[in-house]
């Protein structure tokens, strides 16, 4: 079974990211063929500074290695190191429609308000689209925010399949039970982001443990006093008991029971120190992993010219079922 999913240079990586994503590609590693790309192309649809740009790709790569990913069991690779994505987003354009794009809700929020939007902006999805389908992808792990786009790239893949021959195979998104929409703590109506979210509702993977504690302290809650899992009724709390649950590895029903007579101070503290003790391994790790650049290039390195040679024949094929004349 083929895996991939692709995740942003940009931004620091929060616990929505973590929960919604990489610790899902860390179980899919097992599971199967596992690619997973550093979407380093995406990252400059909105505005964006490049020595960041730069220093975050770096960041982030020692960031998924220091949570798990195994570079013997997976491969990690930055999507700018394989050409064949920038080519099979343009020659994926020619199969996917102006109105779909334009109903991409991300887009949509990302451009609302904003003086210049890009082109990229705009077209970013038929790019997700070929990072997906080069690799004739069987999952897609992601969060919930993804469900569109990985639609978008099923469409993409038919359309192409049924004007062109079968090419693709048909990608499904996987999506985590609990946590594949992690809610800002400040304004738990609203997903957590970098971008669209709030600085102290927003739990970074890399936050010291003070900084960690003091943003679930000051979480926002409701008036109400009982520890129960309704989201639409009770949407902090409820972010705040799904966080726990995938820290301390407890079902839901039972972290509810658990308090039993007691408030929401307790479950703002215990999920604080649940995730200080889950994230302070992984951050240990970050600081070894970053110190050596070189080591991290050559990871980098090597997953690209697997990357390359993987999704080789399948540009391959879509160059030939259009009909172009190869050299
Ligand atoms: N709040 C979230 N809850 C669960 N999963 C999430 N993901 C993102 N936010 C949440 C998942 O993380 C993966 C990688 O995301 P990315 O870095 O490509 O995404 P992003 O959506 O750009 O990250 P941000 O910080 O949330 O920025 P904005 O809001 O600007 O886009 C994806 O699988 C995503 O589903």
């Amino acid at each position: 079974m083929r895996v991939f999913s692709g995740i942003q240079a940009t931004g620091e990586k929060h616990i929505g990211n973590y929960i919604g994503a990489m610790r899902n590609y860390v179980v899919t590693q097992d599971e199967g063929d596992a690619f997973f790309c550093i979407v380093d192309l995406h990252s400059i649809t909105v505005d964006y500074d490049p020595q960041d740009l730069h220093d975050r790709t770096l960041d982030l790569a020692a960031l998924l290695f220091a949570v798990g990913l195994d570079p013997e069991r997976c491969t990690l690779f930055l999507q700018s190191h394989v050409p064949a994505h920038a080519e099979a987003a343009w020659l994926l354009s020619a199969v996917t429609g102006f109105g779909q794009l334009g109903r991409m809700t991300q887009f949509k929020e990302k451009g609302e308000g904003k003086e210049f939007v890009s082109a990229g902006l705009f077209t970013y999805p038929v790019l997700m689209a070929g990072d997906i389908l080069l690799y004739q992808t069987d999952i897609v792990p992601v969060g919930d925010d993804q469900r569109q786009h990985i639609e978008l790239a099923r469409d993409v893949a038919e359309r192409f399949n049924s004007r062109y021959g079968e090419t693709f195979k048909i990608p499904r998104g996987v999506f985590p039970e609990v946590g594949a929409r992690i809610m800002d703590l400040q304004e738990p109506t609203k997903k957590m982001s970098t971008t669209g979210g709030t600085a102290q509702g927003t739990v970074l993977v890399l936050d010291a443990p003070d900084v960690i504690r003091k943003k679930f302290k000051t979480a926002v809650t409701d008036s109400g006093r009982d520890v129960r899992y309704a989201p639409g009724e009770k949407p902090g709390v409820s972010n705040l008991i799904e966080i726990l649950s995938v820290a301390s590895g407890t079902p839901i029903p039972a972290i509810e029971s658990s308090y039993d007579g007691r408030g929401y101070g307790d479950l703002k503290g215990d999920v604080g120190d649940a995730v200080v003790e889950l994230f302070g391994p992984m951050q240990e790790r970050y600081a070894e992993l970053r110190a050596d650049e070189g080591e991290l290039r050559r990871l980098l390195h090597v997953g690209a010219d697997k990357a390359r040679e993987t999704s080789a024949p399948t540009l391959e094929q879509i160059y030939e079922r259009m009909g172009f004349v190869r050299p």
